[in-house]
C-alpha cells in the first residue's frame, strides 16, 4: 500500500498536484508530459475546485491565454522551459494561421471540450459566490467562442455532431478503435520529416503508440501545416475524420454546463440547450448500434461506424444521450466479463478496451488499462440514470487503485499493477472529486453485482 489511510492519500494527492502546479497551471506529469494539456487541465481544475478556488480559476485562465481567434482551444500550450519536446512549438508552426495567438506557443488541433463543466464545478463547490460569479462572467464569452468554434467548423453536416481530425483530438490517442482509420493514408517515410520521439525509444516496453501509429499522427499534423491550418481545407482533404462520442458526449454535458453558467450570470441559456438537444437527437438517432448494444463512433470519410467494444462508447451516459432502454442494455455490457471482471469480486473498473477482443493489450496506453479520467466519467453517466451500484463499484476503484499503487497515468486492465507517467494530475484531482463529494463514504455495503448479461 502506498496511503494506509485515506487521509494520508488526500494529503498525498494534494502533493501531487502542488508538485505538479507550474505557477499559474499544472503539468499532467513531469517528464512524459511537461506542458498543458487542454482536457487535463479541465479536469484537474474540478479536484482544485474543492480546497484552492484560486488555483482551479487560475488553471482554466491561463488555459484560454491560448485561444485562438476563430475560438478554437488548442489541445496543448508550449512552455519555453522544455523546448526538446516532440513535437513541439517549432514543429507545429502554428502561426500559418492568421487566427494563431502570437504570444504563446499552441499545438493546431484540440481535444475533449470539458471547460464549461469544470467552469460550473467552480461555482458550484465555491464558497464565495460572488467570487465564484464573477470568475464565470469573466470566462463565459471564452467558453461560448471555443463552443461556436466547434458548432460552428466542427459540424458542416448541421447536425451538432461535431468531428475530430486526429487520434489526439479524441483524448484516446491509440485505442484500437482507430486503427483502421490511421491505416487508410498510404504514405511513404520520405513524406514526413525525420524526427525524434520524445515520449519513448521503446514503445513496446512502455506501453506507448507503436512508430507506424507515430508516424501517421505526424503524417496528419503535416497535411494541418499545408493548410495553414484552415478547416474547410483541411476537411477536404484529411482521410481522418470522425464523430466520437467521448467528444460529442462531453460536448454535451458542457453545453448543459454553459447553459446553467449562462442562468447564473443573467445571460441567455437557450442556444447552448438547443445545441446540446441536437447533438443527443443526432447521436440517438445515428450512432446506437442495437445488435452492439452500444454507441459507436462514425467514419465521416468511408461513411460507416466503426465497430468496436470500445470504452467511449458508454461515454453517451455522460452526455445523458441513451434513452433509459440504451442505458440499460449499455449497463449490462459494461458490468460483464467483457469491460469488468466477473462479479466484482475485485474490481478494478472498466478497462479501456473489451478484453475479448483480439486487439486488446492490458499493457498498452488506451488499448486495454484503466484510466481513472473515463472511469470517473462513466461513473457520473451511471450516477445520472439511477445505477448506483455500477457507480459506487467504479469509485471503488478510483479509491482503491491510487491508494495501492500511487497516482499514476494508468493501470493494468487485470492485475491493477500501476503504469505510464508517475504523480499523475488528473489521477489525483478526480481523486479528490470523489472524496470531497463524499462519495468514498458511501461504499461500505458494497455486494456483487450479478452480471445479466451472458455475452
Ligand atoms: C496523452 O496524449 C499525449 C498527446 O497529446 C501523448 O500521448 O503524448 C493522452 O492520454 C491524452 O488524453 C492526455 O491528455 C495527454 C496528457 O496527459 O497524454
Amino acid at each position: 500500500m502506498v496511503y494506509e489511510t485515506i487521509e494520508d492519500a488526500v494529503e498525498g494527492a494534494k502533493n501531487v498536484l502542488e508538485g505538479n502546479w507550474t505557477g499559474h497551471s499544472t503539468v499532467p506529469a513531469w517528464g512524459l508530459y511537461p506542458h498543458q494539456w487542454a482536457w487535463d487541465s479541465g479536469l484537474t481544475a474540478i479536484g482544485y475546485a474543492h480546497y484552492d478556488q484560486g488555483k482551479a480559476e487560475s488553471e482554466l485562465l491561463s488555459l484560454f491565454r491560448g485561444q485562438w481567434k476563430n475560438g478554437m482551444l488548442p489541445h496543448m500550450l508550449f512552455s519555453k522551459e522544455c523546448p526538446d519536446y516532440f513535437p513541439g512549438a517549432s514543429y507545429w508552426e502554428v502561426r500559418r494561421s492568421p487566427n494563431a495567438p502570437r504570444d504563446i506557443d499552441t499545438t493546431g488541433c484540440v481535444q475533449p471540450p470539458v471547460h464549461a463543466i469544470a467552469s460550473y464545478e467552480i461555482f458550484k463547490d465555491s464558497k464565495d459566490t460572488d467570487r465564484a460569479r464573477r470568475f464565470l462572467r469573466k470566462i463565459y464569452p471564452s467558453l461560448c467562442a471555443w463552443h461556436d468554434y466547434l458548432y460552428r467548423e466542427r459540424d458542416p453536416d448541421r447536425d451538432g455532431m461535431i468531428y475530430i481530425r486526429h487520434p489526439w483530438e479524441s483524448g484516446r490517442d491509440n485505442s484500437p478503435v482507430w486503427d483502421e482509420v490511421l491505416a487508410r493514408p498510404q504514405f511513404d517515410r520520405d513524406e514526413i520529416p525525420i524526427y525524434t520521439r520524445t515520449d519513448s525509444d521503446d514503445w513496446k516496453r512502455d506501453g506507448r503508440p507503436n512508430d507506424r501509429h507515430y508516424d501517421t499522427y505526424i503524417y496528419l499534423c503535416e497535411l494541418f501545416k499545408k493548410a495553414d491550418y484552415d478547416e474547410e481545407e483541411i476537411r477536404e482533404n484529411c482521410p481522418f475524420l470522425v464523430q466520437d462520442l467521448l467528444f460529442n458526449s462531453i460536448l454535451v454535458r458542457s453545453g448543459r454546463c454553459l447553459a446553467e453558467i449562462a442562468r447564473a450570470i443573467g445571460a441567455d441559456p437557450r442556444q447552448h440547450d438547443e445545441r446540446a438537444d441536437l447533438t443527443v437527437f443526432s447521436m440517438r438517432d445515428r450512432l446506437w448500434s442495437d445488435s452492439k448494444g452500444i454507441f459507436l463512433p462514425y467514419d465521416r470519410v468511408d461513411g460507416k461506424m466503426l465497430d468496436h467494444h470500445e470504452v467511449g462508447g458508454f461515454s453517451p451516459l455522460y452526455g445523458d444521450v441513451p434513452t433509459p432502454e440504451q442505458a440499460k442494455r449499455m449497463c449490462d455490457l459494461l458490468h460483464s466479463k467483457y469491460f469488468c471482471p466477473v462479479d466484482c469480486d475485485d474490481c478494478f473498473a472498466i478497462t479501456s478496451y473489451s478484453r475479448s477482443d483480439v486487439d486488446y493489450d492490458p499493457l498498452n496506453y488506451w488499448r486495454g488499462p484503466v484510466w481513472i479520467n473515463i472511469n470517473w466519467i462513466i461513473a457520473r453517466g451511471l450516477r445520472g440514470y439511477g445505477y448506483h451500484d455500477h457507480e459506487r463499484w467504479i469509485v471503488k476503484s478510483i479509491r482503491d487503485l491510487p491508494m495501492k499503487n500511487g497516482f499514476r497515468e494508468r493501470y493494468h486492465a487485470e492485475t491493477g499493477e500501476p503504469q505510464g507517467g508517475v504523480n499523475f494530475s488528473w489521477s489525483a484531482a478526480l481523486f479528490l472529486d470523489c472524496y470531497y463529494e463524499g462519495l468514498f463514504n458511501e461504499l461500505e455495503d458494497l455486494h456483487p453485482i450479478k452480471q445479466s448479461f451472458s455475452g
